[in-house]
């Protein structure tokens, strides 16, 4: 059933999609299941078997809603081929893919090419590049391949994403890879629920911190007082200091380990996969977090990591003890077997409610201990934007302090408070234009926001924002939340060093500053304290090189991914070593900048990657257009 050809025509939309020049030639994609199912006699046998092999003339793949065992319950999963993840694709940069996507479902559905250059109408976002695959119909993508590294992809429709709709994408490099390696497995990590994720996302609307069972109570008030080293006095001050923002310390994650079950390949901690290797072999691990709300802290517990790549793009070699995969980034890590023994992969949640976790191991059978779990962090007031002065790490009188203009500053000031705060307690910092000054090595550039680009004043947040964060600061050469105070080496985005100087780095001649905002108490999340919905869209000038400020005005982490277009990270050192990225997570109160080259005419979706924050509205159109004055394009036409 699974792999008989398909009667259903091919809808109209896909034929007038076609672009010219990539119909030619049939593409060499190969298709297998996951690594962990072609290792496993007893899957091989199942659900992936019949999709090892190489497809000439392209590949199927087909949507399905099915039952499916997740830890020993079943549950309602949307599979790919039969099974979630999705199968392993391959792809050879320089080739032509070719992907006929069979809907047999009841419902719509879509797939979106993660992190992949191509022509919008092949982007699979429903709405912006597409009408989406209606139940019945197959949509066929072709679209050349123009670049190499490790990707995934996963439904664009509805929350489809939080139902095992996703799969990793490799692609071959056509010129030699710099990286070696014995052994090659792929790891997806992923959170699953069994609730119908409307249902969570309704319970989020309705009650605040829903899922948040770790908040601090009175009961553990000693807890507290043992794990910071602080004094009853100390921590019950901050603890007011919390109430009286209405805010939470421990609002690290809006869905915990209170509903979902962390995945590594589909399968749960008490399941283990396991993964191969011999003593002496060189492992490449390509690392995929395709969870819809969770950012796993990885590592393979005592053997160092040797960062080689982070989504797709090669970069200077680092070696670390561990890293924050933020939702929806991919990063390949080498790591060389030792010795005959068994060894813990172990992804831990960033707000420590859970585990994903696997094994590599020479022989199957073996495994070792689970590590012991830590403490969950607490976000810190700097977090919020505040008392900047006192964050370890905080270099005063760096280069940031020949600013230029006020603009990109973080204009919050005194009218601009938080309800019930207290009307002598709390003081607020004097107004520091520093953190948010220009970055050194350019000259000032034209500011020409654009219209729906509003001034960060008192009164311009819309329904989508509160009033946060006082100042945002330059952070990637912090560790990030909970990381990086018990020894172990933890990757930065400073550390992250392009191999190649990616073509384009030209200086940006235009900026704007896009603030995250949210309202935890309403479940609306936003740009600029607008909703998707209340949004005009974001125009970029075709070949144009711009610059995007991100200031995240919320205490939640943000991973912010662009379709189509690279996004080059600013982290500080020389300019052409800045790592091109497809999703660029900002930390609270973080003020980070990308270059963009708008190098991609066309329709595209801008937004912020956790699930129920893009559905809450963080969200935007991207329309690359001629003319910046025009009328905006169509998708359809
Ligand atoms: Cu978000």
């Amino acid at each position: 059933m699974m792999n008989g050809p398909d009667s259903q025509r091919e809808n109209s939309i896909s034929r007038r999609g076609f672009v010219a020049g990539a119909a030619a030639g049939l593409a060499s994609l190969k298709i297998a299941g996951p690594l962990w199912a072609r290792t496993n006699p007893e899957l091989r046998a199942g659900k992936f078997g019949a999709l090892d092999a190489s497809t000439p003339g392209g590949i199927d793949l087909y949507i399905e809603k099915q039952e499916v065992r997740v830890d020993e319950k079943i549950g309602q999963a949307i599979t790919i081929n039969g099974g979630f993840p999705g199968p392993v694709i391959r792809m050879k940069e320089g080739d032509d893919a070719l992907i006929r996507v069979h809907n047999r479902m009841h419902e719509s559905t879509s797939i979106h090419w993660h992190g992949i250059l191509l022509p919008f109408t092949m982007d699979g976002v429903p709405g912006i590049s597409f009408r989406g695959i209606a139940p019945g119909e197959t949509f066929t993508y072709r679209f050349k391949v123009r670049q190499n590294g490790t990707y995934w992809y996963h439904s664009h429709t509805g929350m489809q994403e939080q139902l095992g709709h996703y799969g990793q994408l490799i692609i071959e490099p056509a010129q030699p890879d710099p990286v070696a390696y014995d052994v090659e497995h792929t790891i997806v990590l992923s959170d699953w629920t069994f609730e119908d994720p409307h249902t969570a996302m309704k319970k989020l609307k309705t009650i605040e911190g829903y899922y948040n069972f770790q908040r601090p109570t009175l009961a553990n008030l000693s807890a507290q007082v043992e794990a910071t080293g602080e004094s009853l006095g100390e921590v019950i001050s901050k603890r007011l200091q919390w109430n009286w923002m209405r805010m939470d310390p421990t609002d690290i994650a809006d869905i915990t380990g209170a509903t979902f079950t962390y995945l590594l390949n589909g399968r749960s901690a008490a399941q283990n996969p396991t993964f191969f290797a011999r003593p002496g072999q060189k492992v490449r691990f390509r690392i995929t977090n395709a969870s819809t709300m969770t950012y796993y802290d990885f590592r393979v517990e005592g053997l160092p990591l040797t960062v080689v790549q982070a989504d797709g793009q090669n970069v200077e070699p680092v070696e670390v003890d561990e890293l924050r995969v933020a939702v929806a980034e991919t990063y390949d890590v080498l790591v060389t077997m030792p010795d005959e023994k068994a060894y813990t992969i172990f992804a831990e949640t960033m707000d420590r409610s859970g585990f994903a976790r696997g094994t590599l191991a020479p022989r199957p059978g073996m495994s070792a201990a689970i590590p012991a779990r830590r403490h969950r962090p607490m976000l810190t007031m700097a977090d919020m934007g505040m008392m900047h002065g006192a964050m370890e790490g905080m270099d005063e009188g760096d280069e940031t302090k020949d600013m230029e203009s006020s603009h990109g500053a973080h204009a919050m000031n005194g009218e601009h408070k938080m309800d019930d705060k207290p009307s002598t307690s709390v003081t607020y910092p004097p107004h520091d234009e520093r953190r948010v000054a220009p970055i050194k090595e350019r000259k000032p550039l034209p500011i020409q926001n654009l219209p729906e680009m509003v001034q960060h004043g008192p009164d311009e947040h819309g329904a989508a924002s509160i009033a946060m964060a006082m100042h945002a600061y330059r952070r990637f050469d912090e560790p990030g939340i909970g990381l990086g105070k018990d020894g172990r080496r933890v990757l930065t985005y400073g550390q992250l060093k392009a191999l190649q100087t990616p073509p384009d780095r030209r200086p940006p001649t235009r900026e704007i500053n896009l603030h995250l905002t949210g309202n935890m108490h309403k479940y609306i999340w936003g740009f600029n304290g607008k909703k998707w919905s209340e949004s005009k869209m974001i125009r970029f000038k075709f070949g144009e090189r711009l610059r995007i400020n991100f200031i995240n005005d919320t205490m939640m982490s943000h991973p912010i991914h662009l379709h189509g277009m690279w996004m080059d990270l600013y982290v500080g050192h020389d300019y052409a070593k800045n790592p091109r990225k497809h999703t660029v997570n900002v930390n609270p109160a973080e003020l980070l900048t990308v270059d963009i080259s708008a190098d991609a005419p066309g329709q595209w979706a801008f937004h912020c990657h956790l699930l129920y924050h893009m559905e809450a509205g963080m969200f935007r159109t991207v329309a690359v257009v001629r003319d910046l004055s025009g009328e905006p394009i169509d998708a359809k036409s």
